[in-house]
């Protein structure tokens, strides 16, 4: 077909094949449309373009007559981050979120309570974390709202039942669960056979140890895993204060957030807001989270914190670590 295409027509045409949502497709195929140069040879090719169109279209309009479909993994995230809660069923999710947030979702000896995602609020010093308890993790496979739930939190909590003869099973069952959905997990990164996988950065908790030989089940768990996650051994039912702490420090470090008080020049530094970072960014990304226009005139900041000197200056390029102060110069 001496269509005679543009280069442009090509790369549009990818993004047609790369859309995931009808509104991305459609968009995509009104580019198509636009792009093609109308003549004798592209005739075919614009009635197929056209026809694929309406198909959507109808398609959508008769999705939307039966009302917009709910999800109910849809949580809106609210605080610095959000953490999924997983596990199979009784290892003491929802308990989790009765420990550490004010949500009360229902806590029963009897598994499949939970059918849907409940969040709490986890206060961490001085940001507030979001903790979403989830089904439980079985044989079936992982809902497709759910799986999706899981690729847009920062990290997770895997929960396991150290009193259950089956942990190593279940925790097994719960790793092939979450490879049937394209997701990975482990405390670092790991390689992942292909682009459309998912990292999601988890940490261990093997939940009520109790005794001596519930020790010994949470020390095998640590030494099978312990190339790949950070595994300890906890009662939920007899949590110290201590272990509190130190469980919601692994919950803020598997998010993968940083806090930054940015300082305005000549005044003291904003401790009441911080500015949540993800590990790795810049000066330029804060300035950019102030205001954009500050990134425009972006020449550097003076840091305290993690720089050799206190109010060193430093490039936009400067990665910034969890409580550094900063103060933006244009
Ligand atoms: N012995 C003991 N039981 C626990 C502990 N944490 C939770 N449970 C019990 O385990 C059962 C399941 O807990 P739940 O939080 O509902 O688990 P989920 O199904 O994972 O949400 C309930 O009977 C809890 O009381 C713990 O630390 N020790
Ligand atoms: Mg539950």
């Amino acid at each position: 077909m001496p269509a005679n295409l543009p280069p442009q027509y090509f790369e549009i045409e990818e993004k047609y094949r790369q859309a995931k949502t009808v509104e991305e497709k459609l968009e995509t195929l009104e580019e198509m449309l636009a792009i093609i140069p109308k003549h004798k040879g592209t005739e075919k090719l614009q009635a197929e373009i056209k026809q694929k169109i309406s198909k959507l279209k109808k398609a959508g309009a008769e999705k939307s007559k039966k009302g917009k479909s709910f999800d109910p993994f849809l949580i809106e995230k609210s605080g610095a981050a959000q953490i999924a809660v997983l596990g199979p069923p009784n290892s003491g999710k929802s308990t989790l979120l009765h420990v550490f947030t004010n949500a009360r979702p229902e806590v029963a000896d009897y598994p499949f309570t939970t059918f849907y995602p409940t969040p709490g609020m986890m206060l961490y010093e001085d940001i507030k974390i979001q903790l979403l308890d989830l089904p439980p993790i079985g044989e079936r496979k992982i809902e497709g709202n759910f799986a999706n739930a899981l690729r847009r939190v920062e990290g997770a909590v895997l929960l396991l039942d150290a009193q259950n003869a089956k942990i190593l099973e279940e925790l097994e069952v719960v790793l092939k669960a979450l490879e049937d959905s394209k997701i990975k997990i482990g405390t670092e990164t790991v390689e992942l056979p292909s682009a459309n996988w998912f990292f999601l950065p988890t940490f261990i908790l093997v939940n009520k140890v109790e005794s001596k030989e519930h020790q010994e089940v949470a020390e095998m768990i640590q030494e099978f895993y312990k190339d790949r996650f950070l595994v300890k051994g906890i009662s939920l039912h007899h949590l110290k204060e201590e272990e509190k702490t130190v469980i919601k420090k692994h919950i803020f470090d598997i998010a993968g957030i940083i806090r930054v008080y940015s300082k305005p020049p000549g005044k003291p530094p904003d401790f009441e807001r911080p500015f949540i970072l993800k590990k790795g960014e810049t000066v330029r990304d804060l300035a950019g989270q102030i205001h954009h226009d500050l990134l425009r005139n972006l020449k550097g900041a003076r840091v305290w914190g993690s720089t050799r000197f206190e109010g060193q200056l430093v490039p936009p390029e400067y990665v910034l670590f969890d409580r550094d102060v900063v103060e933006i110069r244009t």
